[in-house]
This record gives structure tokens, C-alpha cells and sequence, in this order.
């Protein structure tokens, strides 16, 4: 069977076709399309209509499927107002209006959310000082709102919802009062389901020559992903690999400790119940970051020369300054000097500072992990787009001293899809879907050189 996985990146957006059997997966590429934020009166934000015409273009182009899945990256929302027009547009999670905050707003014991500070919560409160919730009727998530237009349909999907720092980790719901104290309308919360689902309106219908109908999926791409790493024991560590890199272990139940709330872990809602428990690293971003400002360069020969240079430079990749867009080699020479370390003088040693600066976030996140929830971890499976960077996963199998599995490259899209299936009754449990995805993508193993099993 044939399935259509939208996955919205913060770097780039894709359509994919999945065809399903009980045997094997296999993905096809319709249509991809950058993900470029704008700026608008000193507010950024996502080209979120954009985003919407080129998912349209992608399933002109995917042609037809049983159904089809949306995820995209957590955290931010639009706002309808009582007609369903939304309020706003959308404004991306790098914007500036909540740089600076440092202090949380929602019990950890409740949400069991890490402090980000841009955290859904606290963009709430920006648009409540600005007024904006008074004329709000509904919020949905990005994923809910893209639903949302092409089905009419209205929910907040359950592990998106569970990012926002308004979500009850424990009772699985809203955490209504929380959001009471916090003084945010009740109304604008639509019900917690297992996402927005049904055909689609006639209009896009009829636009994009599309039939099938929108299915529920993971909405958060990393719940996605984290259903397609290819794991064959439960002692596995992930780092769902993008522009943000987020590492952790699979739970059955969240950890809501003191000490995982000191280390800043998260405890994500994941697909059947289980827990995310993770922590975000800024990721591939910086490197993203850097090749803009350099003018684009290719990134194979700058690796393959990263991959010889020799620097010890080590920069904190979770340090604030990296969060928001700039000049990142200047803020990288800032982050230097600050520290009293030598900075990078070309383009190699910057690239190999920062893999090998975030191979050590990555072995420190997984260390902790695994002592802040018991988790014993064999092997560290990478997914994503930076399952393609050879130097970082040989990097991160030394830090870790495990093995690293790297790939699937599209392993959002493919779980995705994978929850697609299992509604038609193709697949069976996450351990079948697993399997299924162990016995159809590239996948290829690096060994530490030296070896520390069971960190
Ligand atoms: P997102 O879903 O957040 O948009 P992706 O999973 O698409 O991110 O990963 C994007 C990242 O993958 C890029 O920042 C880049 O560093 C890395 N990447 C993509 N292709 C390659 C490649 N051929 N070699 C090395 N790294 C790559
Ligand atoms: C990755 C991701 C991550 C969130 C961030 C905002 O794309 O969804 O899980 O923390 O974006």
C-alpha cells in the first residue's frame, strides 16, 4: 500500500511516498522544498502559506495514496480566531521575543518539559502581554493548523501537545491548572487526541487532484523519527539527527525527578505510550549557520577536509548565542575568547570544532540519560540528515564509545508513514515497525575505537 508522509523540517520540507508491504518499506522523494523563514518588522517568522502551497504542489505530485501523515518541528502554533482565520502569522521559535528568559513558569513535576525559552508556554505569555489571546479562539499547533486547512478538522495532536509546557504528562491532558494560573483562555486549547484526521475539503480536493484522506500520525517530527530508528533491543540510545540534534532513550514512563529537572532533560509524549526522554542539542544548526554565512559552500569537500584538520577547541554548542541566526563564526570566535581556548582559523577547523564539540554534547546527553533514568544503552542508532555526516558519526562513536547506527536519512518521513500503515493493519507494534524498517533502509555501523559498553 501506498502511503504520503509530509515532513516539515526547520531546514526543509519534503512529500514522500511510502510503499508498504509486511516485509519492507521503501521511500520515494515527490517533492522538496526549502524552509525559509522571514523576517517582518522585526519579528520572525515562518513562511507558514508558503509551506502550505508547496505541501499542496507535493501531493499534486505524489499522486495517489491510502492517506496521508503531517508532522513538523514542535513547539510553535497559529492562532484562529472565531472564524478560523488566523490571528497572526506564526512566529518561528528563534525569534527573539522570548530571548533572555531563564526562569521556567511550569512545574516540572507536572510537564516534565525542559526549560527552552521558547517553549510554547512562554510565547503564549508574549502574546497574551500583546494582547493577542483576547482575540484568539483556537490554537493549533503547525502540524494541527496544516490539518486544519486541508480537512477542516480540529485537535491538538497528542506528543506536539505534549511540548508546549501546558500538558499534564502524568494525566495525559491539558494541565488546566496550570493554565489558569498562568491566566491563558482555556478556550484556545482544543481537545487532546491522537491528532486531526478525516477527507479532505472538497477545494483541495479538487486543487490538487488529491482523494485520500489526512490520517493520525506522531505530529512532532522527533516522535516520527524515534518510531523509525531501527533498533533491535530496548538498550538503545537515539540522536534524531536534523537541525537540532535530540538525545536520549525510549521509556515506558516519564522521569519527573529533581535531579533530571537540574539536568534539564525532557519527557516527551511518544507514539503507544511511551516516553521521549531526551535532551535538545543545538545540533547541526550551527554548521547550517556557518555554510550560510560562508556563502554555501559544498559540504562534502569541507568535511572530507574537517576530517584531517586538528584542532581542541571545544564550544558548548546549548550555549545561548547559538540559538538565534547570525554570523555563527564570529559568535563562535566570541565563545573562544571567552573561554580562553583557541578559535578556529579557517573554515576545516570550525567545521571539525564543531562536530567534534557536538559529539561531546551528545556523549554527555547520553551519559546522563542513562544515569538519570537506569536505561542501560549497547548502541547509539542516528537518524536523520546527519546519519550522512560520516566525520560526526565516527566522532560521536569515540565520545560515546558505543556503536553508532547510522541512518535512516528519512526516518521521520518513515515513521510517518509507518503509523500510516498500522492503521490499515499492515504493521504491528513499534518493535514490528522497527524491524520492518531494520529489513529495508541503509544503515551503516561505526565502532568505537575504544569500546565502553553499557554506559
Ligand atoms: P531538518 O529535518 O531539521 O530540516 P534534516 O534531517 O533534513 O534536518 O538534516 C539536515 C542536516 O543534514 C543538514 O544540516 C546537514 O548538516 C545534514 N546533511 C544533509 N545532507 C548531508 C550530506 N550529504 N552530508 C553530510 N551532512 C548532510
Ligand atoms: C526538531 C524539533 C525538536 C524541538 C524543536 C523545536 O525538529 O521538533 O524536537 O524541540 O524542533
Amino acid at each position: 500500500m501506498r502511503f504520503t508522509a509530509v515532513d516539515l523540517g526547520a531546514s526543509s520540507g519534503r512529500v514522500m511516498t511510502a510503499d508498504i508491504t509486511d516485509e519492507k518499506v521503501e521511500l520515494t522523494e515527490a517533492h522538496r522544498f526549502a524552509n525559509r523563514p522571514v523576517r517582518v518588522a522585526g519579528t520572525l517568522h515562518w513562511d507558514v502559506l508558503g509551506l502550505y502551497r508547496e505541501i499542496l504542489d507535493g501531493l499534486r505530485r505524489a499522486g495517489p495514496a491510502e492517506s496521508i501523515g503531517i508532522d513538523s518541528w514542535a513547539v510553535d502554533y497559529g492562532l484562529l480566531d472565531g472564524d478560523g482565520r488566523l490571528v497572526g502569522n506564526p512566529v518561528h521559535y528563534r525569534d527573539g521575543r522570548t530571548a533572555g528568559l531563564t526562569e521556567r513558569v511550569d512545574p516540572y513535576e507536572v510537564t516534565g518539559l525542559q526549560f527552552l525559552p521558547f517553549n510554547t508556554v512562554n510565547q503564549l505569555l508574549c502574546d497574551s502581554r500583546d494582547g493577542l489571546l483576547d482575540r484568539a479562539a483556537t490554537l493549533l499547533m503547525i502540524p494541527d493548523l496544516l490539518a486544519y486547512w486541508l480537512t477542516g478538522d480540529i485537535g491538538a495532536e497528542r506528543t506536539n501537545a505534549s511540548t508546549t509546557g501546558l500538558y499534564d504528562v502524568t494525566r495525559r491532558d491539558w494541565a488546566w491548572d496550570l493554565v489558569d494560573r498562568l491566566g491563558l483562555p482555556r478556550r484556545v486549547l482544543p481537545p487532546v487526541t491522537e491528532g486531526p484526521a478525516g477527507p479532505l475539503r472538497p477545494d483541495v480536493a479538487e486543487e490538487t487532484g488529491y482523494t485520500a484522506a489526512v490520517a493520525r500520525v506522531a505530529s512532532h517530527d522527533t516522535a516520527s523519527a524515534v518510531v523509525a530508528v531501527p533498533a533491535s533491543t530496548p538498550a538503545f540510545a537515539y540522536i534524531s539527527c536534523g537541525t537540532w540534534s535530540l538525545v536520549g532513550v525510549e521509556l515506558p514512563a516519564p522521569v519527573l525527578t529533581e535531579e533530571s529537572r537540574v539536568a534539564n532533560f525532557t519527557n516527551e509524549a511518544g507514539v503507544d505510550g511511551t516516553t521521549r526522554y531526551l535532551r535538545n542539542v543545538m545540533g547541526l544548526w550551527i554548521l547550517q549557520e556557518c555554510l550560510r554565512v560562508w556563502d554555501s559552500p559544498d559540504l562534502g569537500p569541507l568535511l572530507a577536509e574537517a576530517g584531517r584538520a586538528r584542532i581542541d577547541t571545544v564550544i558548548d554548542p546549548d550555549d545561548p548565542s547559538f540559538l538565534p541566526p547570525g554570523d555563527m563564526p564570529a559568535r563562535i570566535a566570541a565563545y573562544c575568547a571567552r573561554t580562553g581556548q583557541p578559535a578556529p582559523r579557517d573554515r576545516a577547523q570550525a567545521v571539525r570544532c564543531i562536530l567534534q564539540s557536538l559529539a561531546h554534547a551528545y556523549q554527555r546527553a547520553v551519559a546522563d540519560a542513562t544515569r538519570l533514568s537506569g536505561r542501560r544503552v549497547e548502541v547509539v542508532h542516528l537518524v536523520g540528515g546527519g546519519s550522512r555526516n560520516e566525520l560526526l558519526c565516527r566522532l560521536t562513536a569515540d565520545a560515546t564509545g558505543l556503536p553508532v547506527v547510522a541512518g535512516p536519512v528519512e526516518a521521520t518521513a518513515l515513521g510517518n508513514a509507518l503509523v500510516q500503515a498500522r492503521a490499515r493493519g499492515l504493521v504491528g507494534d513499534l518493535a514490528q515497525m522497527r524491524d520492518l524498517v531494520r529489513r529495508s533502509a541503509d544503515v551503516r555501523t561505526y565502532e568505537p575505537r575504544e569500546r565502553r559498553w553499557g554506559q
